[in-house]
């Protein structure tokens, strides 16, 4: 409505200088033409040198009263390492068409005011052809052109430096789509998986990721809204790319800014140096960022106390377009690792054990057998630290595996276990253990108490293998009397077969 009504009163504005005109012609024809012209000449000469002082001093003020709100000035210098040499280049090119800005602006209100016709004898000076006025205004834009666009290309080398294979760069990957990021990181072992579209399944695989590939298995995926964190000082490759429609990753405190395109994967390189704390730091020292953040609650936080780095899509890609923006935060290295350790891989939570798995049953990856080992190590020392008496003395080894209704260990999964067991048993010497074997109820109770002696025979065999002394264990079948959860069920009795480890003395 507001729009309208200043768009009604713009419009009977014009009207009213059109009838204004009219006017004055009507009056001019009744007066005498040519004084009238000479008097309308006349005012209209004055009037543009004064609209061109004011002009000129409204647009050199509002530059320097507003510098504080622009990049590149005040509190919003770059919080990137390439940044700083951009924003270089920005001030060296607002410096010569700035000068240009103000040349032209003179000379073309001059000129009107100069040459206004007052007298009947006035007459524009002008040349038909001048070569030393051709060469100078075509040799010193010539000059000023090549420094500035050089000078832009040695930039972009800089800004662009190629990395080798071994540069210790970290690789992440953003994929665009309507309307939201979904930024990949390459987990443990640096490397970004494969992708490829033919594997791209809208429930569980959106971006295409090749799970045979080893390097996927420990990628990260943000998707949402979740923050995107960054370590500072570490430089920082951007594979970008979209899914459907143009979009553009749009860092503006890291001086970034590069198209998603479909099917052609972009990228860019560029280094944090202040973390967001540090920023919010160099942002305290400005008036217009020490008032509230909120203008409803004048004591609550402070604008420079709720500043975030952020990602927005700088490419109308649609009507939820807005809803792209993301939040980013630089941290320190250390607590960039931190983070990123703490952070589960897709594969990890959507993938491993699904139907879709390509690596079921075939292969136990380093972070899954880590996992195992801290878990058994945990359940140890939770029960040898336990000063109350209630932590129970039963650990369960979980993944120790038998073939079914045999009592041979599947050793290729179950070593794993059995060799962080030996590992304990060195780190706590006073030790001794039994081991429990124990079996659901399928079968008779007779050979199920000896598939249950030789279980725990085995496993205590293996122990003994890897040199446990002897006399720090026993092994002893349970047969099927100690179920842990009904046999009922299949879940049941797969839980009721199992080992267990009995601590008998600490
Ligand atoms: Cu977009």
């Amino acid at each position: 409505m507001t729009y309208l009504i200043a768009f009604a009163i713009i419009f009977l504005l014009a009207v009213v200088v059109i009838q204004i005109g009219k006017l004055s012609e009507l009056s001019a024809r009744i007066r005498g033409e040519e004084a009238e012209e000479r008097s309308v000449n006349n005012t209209q000469g004055m009037a543009l040198v004064a609209f061109m002082v004011v002009f000129l001093i409204a647009c050199v003020w509002s530059a320097w009263a507003y510098k504080d709100q622009m990049l590149g000035y005040g509190p919003l210098t770059s919080a990137s390492a390439h940044g700083f040499e951009l924003d270089h280049i920005f001030n060296v090119t607002l410096f010569f068409t700035g000068i240009v800005f103000i040349i032209t602006h003179i000379l073309l209100f001059w000129y009107s005011y100069k040459y206004r016709k007052v007298n009947n004898t006035d007459k524009a000076m002008f040349f038909a052809h001048d070569t030393k006025l051709e060469m100078i205004w075509t040799v010193v834009p010539a000059v000023v052109m090549t420094y500035l666009v050089a000078n832009g290309l040695i930039a972009w080398n800089n800004i662009f430096p190629t990395l080798g294979p071994d540069s210790k760069h970290i690789e992440i990957e953003a994929t665009g789509y309507q309307f939201a990021w979904d930024i990949r990181y390459p987990g443990a072992d640096g490397k970004l998986g494969n992708k490829d579209f033919r594997l791209i399944d809208p429930a569980n695989n959106s971006l295409g990721v090749d799970w045979k590939d080893e390097a996927s298995v420990d990628d990260i995926i943000l998707g949402g809204s979740d923050k995107i964190v960054l370590p500072k000082d570490s430089t920082i490759k951007v594979r970008i790319t979209a899914k459907d429609v143009l979009h553009n990753f749009y860092l503006p405190h890291f001086r970034v800014k590069m198209d998603a395109v479909p099917g052609l994967p972009t990228s860019f390189i560029f280094t944090p140096v202040k973390t967001t704390k540090e920023f919010r730091e160099q942002l305290s020292k400005f008036p217009e960022w020490q008032v509230p953040a909120d203008p409803a609650d004048p004591t609550g936080p402070k604008k420079w106390e709720t500043f975030e780095y952020e990602l927005a899509c700088a490419e109308l890609c649609g009507k939820g377009h807005y809803s792209m923006r993301r939040i980013v935060e630089v941290v320190e290295r250390e607590e960039f690792d931190t983070w990123l350790a703490s952070q589960k891989p897709f594969y990890v939570t959507n993938i491993r054990g699904k139907e879709y798995d390509p690596w079921a049953g075939k292969k136990l990856f380093p972070f899954e057998i880590k996992a195992r080992a801290n878990e058994l190590k945990s359940d140890i020392a939770n029960y040898l630290s336990d000063t109350t008496g209630t932590a129970s003395r039963n650990i369960q080894l979980k993944h120790v595996f038998y073939a079914t209704g045999s009592a041979d260990l599947n050793s290729d999964l179950s070593k794993y276990e059995l060799d962080h067991l030996v590992e304990l048993m060195a780190k706590y010497p006073s030790l001794k253990v039994e081991l429990a074997g124990h079996t659901d109820n399928v079968g008779d109770a007779a050979s199920n108490q000896v598939l249950s002696n030789s279980r725990a025979g085995n496993v205590l065999s293996y122990l003994l293998s890897k040199g446990v002394n002897s006399g720090r264990l026993s092994a002893k079948g349970y047969g099927q009397d100690q179920p842990l959860e009904s046999n009922d069920s299949a879940e049941g009795r797969q839980a009721n077969r199992r080992t267990e480890l009995r601590i008998i003395s600490k």
